[in-house]
């Protein structure tokens, strides 16, 4: 998989990339994930990438000038078709990111992310070069960002070989809508509290009952609506 991002702040993305299960992933070969000085594409010398809007108003607005020219460039560079690449934009307006999403996007081989600013971008980018639109939830944030790098982290995990334990991926929050189980490690009795008798008497059937029925439980109380779908 490769992930390419386009960006006015690509600083942001270095301290997060570079750690963690994401950096592994880059390591071990099983995502190029590459970010982009959005300013890298622009043709005048004061390398402007926004605008004042037609029309008037407060804000400025992103040009699409430097955003065609950077996809058109990345597709050049990846040596992707049209077709094979899926141009997302991050903006408030998306569709909400969820598990499922996540899963049908971590299918394709290349992904471009656009950080939209909240300000705004010209309509254009949005009509004839993006294929999608992904929020993050609803709340405003001052650019795409820090969604940018949610979505990766979603995505990247969801990639074969990237997360050691198969079941890691089987048995968390949201597969099967359900939220996870209470999890207990040693000590058995920490500062007068004990674990759950199941989890210590090695019996795997009552300890699989056990965790399905907290789950539950814990879905029923947090997230009745997770048990509606
Ligand atoms: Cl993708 N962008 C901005 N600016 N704010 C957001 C968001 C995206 N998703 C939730 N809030």
């Amino acid at each position: 998989m490769r992930i390419d991002i386009i960006t006015i702040f690509p600083g942001m993305f270095e301290p997060v990339l570079n750690e963690s299960i994401v950096k592994r992933a880059q390591t071990k070969g099983k995502v190029k994930i590459q970010v982009h000085d959005l300013r890298n594409f622009t043709l005048d010398k004061h390398k402007k990438v926004d605008d004042r809007p037609f029309g008037g108003g407060a804000g400025m607005v992103l040009c699409p000038e430097p955003i065609f020219r950077a996809v058109e460039a990345i597709r050049r560079v990846a040596r992707s078709s049209k077709r094979a690449t899926k141009v997302i934009l991050l903006t408030p307006q998306g569709k909400t990111l969820t598990q499922a999403l996540a899963k049908n996007l971590s299918k394709h081989k290349h992904l471009i992310l656009i950080c939209g600013h909240y300000e705004g971008i010209d309509e254009r980018i949005r009509q004839y070069l993006v294929d999608e639109e992904v929020s993050i939830g609803d709340y405003v944030l001052t650019g795409g960002e820090l969604p940018a790098m949610v979505l990766v982290d979603a995505l990247v995990r969801l990639v074969p070989g990237v997360l050691g334990d198969k079941n890691s991926l089987n048995f968390e929050s949201f597969e099967g809508n359900l939220l996870e189980y209470p999890h207990y490690t040693r000590p058995a009795l920490f500062r007068g509290m004990g674990v759950p008798e199941v989890l210590l008497s090695g019996d795997h059937t009552r300890i699989e009952a056990w965790r399905r029925s907290e789950a539950l439980k814990r879905t029923k109380q947090r997230r009745p609506d997770l048990l509606k779908k």
